[in-house]
């Protein structure tokens, strides 16, 4: 088994961005040598700070809703763009808003002092988040109008609008469920590798419908999302709290023998 995990609203508290209240279901996991596989929106030179900080995340992880996946296991590190690239995601972007006159701004036309104002992150974090190689967070006003009009004309060029915590992502094809077949690939050894998954938001379904045991964290504010995920069991609580007790509970089902003899 391996845990594939989004990060932002999942391992990650969707306000302080901090992880430690999913530590003790991180070192049963570190026991039980079962890998923990980031699958998230964050950029590679995001996910390079955070490898540091979380020293539990493997050293394979899916980046930019899975538009980027990166295997650090071999020196040089090898680098797999499955997805758009954001140049293009941004010329797309470009031509649809000024054809609807919509609200929405992307990560490439603001400065890092405004994304970190959006999402909270310090300066030099939010710098990393707007260097993209294969996905465009766009921030759309809370109550804007045009939102649905907006998704339907990326469809008909053939993009994708994928919905985060805070912002919509535009993408090609390529979604954390590709990442999830590439992960496979990657640490399968010829195996099938069985996936936990957890997630929060719309850009996880990919991952936790194709995952064989997926679990969905309700989001720290406002309602859940009305439709069910496939098998995903809803968590009872957001962010790394309800990881950690959604995690334990896993653990506990799959190897009660091994969970009771220690
Ligand atoms: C963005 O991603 C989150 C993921 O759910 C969102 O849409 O709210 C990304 O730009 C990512 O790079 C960044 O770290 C994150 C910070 O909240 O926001
Ligand atoms: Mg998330
Ligand atoms: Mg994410």
């Amino acid at each position: 088994w391996a845990v594939l995990t989004d990060l932002d609203g999942t391992l990650l508290d969707h306000d302080s961005y901090d992880w430690h209240p999913a530590e003790p279901a991180l070192q049963r996991l570190r026991a039980l040598n079962i890998p923990v596989i980031a699958v998230t929106s964050k950029t590679r030179a995001e996910m390079a700070d955070l490898r540091l900080s979380i020293p539990d995340l493997a050293l394979v992880f899916g980046c930019e809703n899975g538009g980027v996946v990166v295997d650090q296991r071999s020196k040089p590190e090898r680098v797999d763009v499955l997805g758009t690239p954001t140049e293009a995601l941004v010329y797309c972007f470009e031509r649809i808003r000024a054809e609807q006159d919509a609200p929405g701004l992307g990560f490439h036309e603001v400065s890092d002092a405004r994304v970190a104002q959006w999402t909270g992150l310090p300066l030099d974090q939010a710098a990393k988040a707007r260097r993209r190689e294969a996905s465009l967070p766009i921030y759309w006003p809370e109550d804007a109008p045009g939102r649905q009009f907006f998704i339907e004309a990326v469809e008909r060029a053939g993009l994708r609008v994928l919905a985060g915590g805070r912002f919509l992502h535009l993408a090609g094809s390529a979604d954390k469920g590709t990442a999830l077949d590439r992960i496979r690939q990657l640490l399968g050894d010829g195996r099938p590798l069985k996936v936990m998954a957890l997630g929060d938001s719309g850009n996880d379904d990919a991952l936790l419908a194709a995952a064989d045991w997926a679990v969905r964290l309700p989001p720290k504010h406002g309602p859940a999302r009305p439709e069910p995920v496939s098998k995903a069991i809803l968590a009872s609580q957001p962010g790394p709290v309800g990881w950690n007790e959604a995690v334990l509970q896993w653990l506990q089902r799959m190897q009660p023998a091994q969970e009771t003899q220690s």
